[in-house]
């Protein structure tokens, strides 16, 4: 299999007076959306780790990398799903923020 889009395939056979034919259906992947980590200047960096841990099942490192990295540069890409998983986290991991009192925010958009 190569890299582009998967292409349909059709088959057809005469039999006797009967064309048959045979169709698959063309399958290709789903459009992957990131989900980002934006950076402010009140959630304390603690909490960031914690809702990275909770919502997104990283471990202690990975979720200190990947708040320092929103921390210095502004943003961080958290993780990459298909459009309602990436929707759906990020809504979750920003309320989780809102209920704490915390402007924390996650966005998304899509790849390439
Ligand atoms: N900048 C915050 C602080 O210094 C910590 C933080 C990091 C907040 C990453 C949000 O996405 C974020 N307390």
């Amino acid at each position: 299999m190569t890299d582009g889009p998967e292409e349909g395939l059709m088959a057809a056979a005469q039999n006797g007076t009967d064309l048959l034919t045979k169709t698959v259906p063309k399958v290709e992947r789903p459009r992957l959306y990131k989900v980002i980590l934006v950076n402010d200047d009140f959630t304390p960096r603690e909490f960031v780790v914690q809702v990275l841990k909770a919502e997104f099942r990283m471990n202690e490192s990975q979720a200190q990398q990947v708040m320092m990295t929103a921390h210095r540069r502004g943003v961080c890409v958290v993780a990459v799903f298909v459009q309602d998983v990436a929707e759906t986290k990020a809504t979750r991991a920003t309320e989780a923020a809102r209920k704490k009192g915390f402007p924390l925010l996650f966005t998304t958009e899509p790849e390439e």
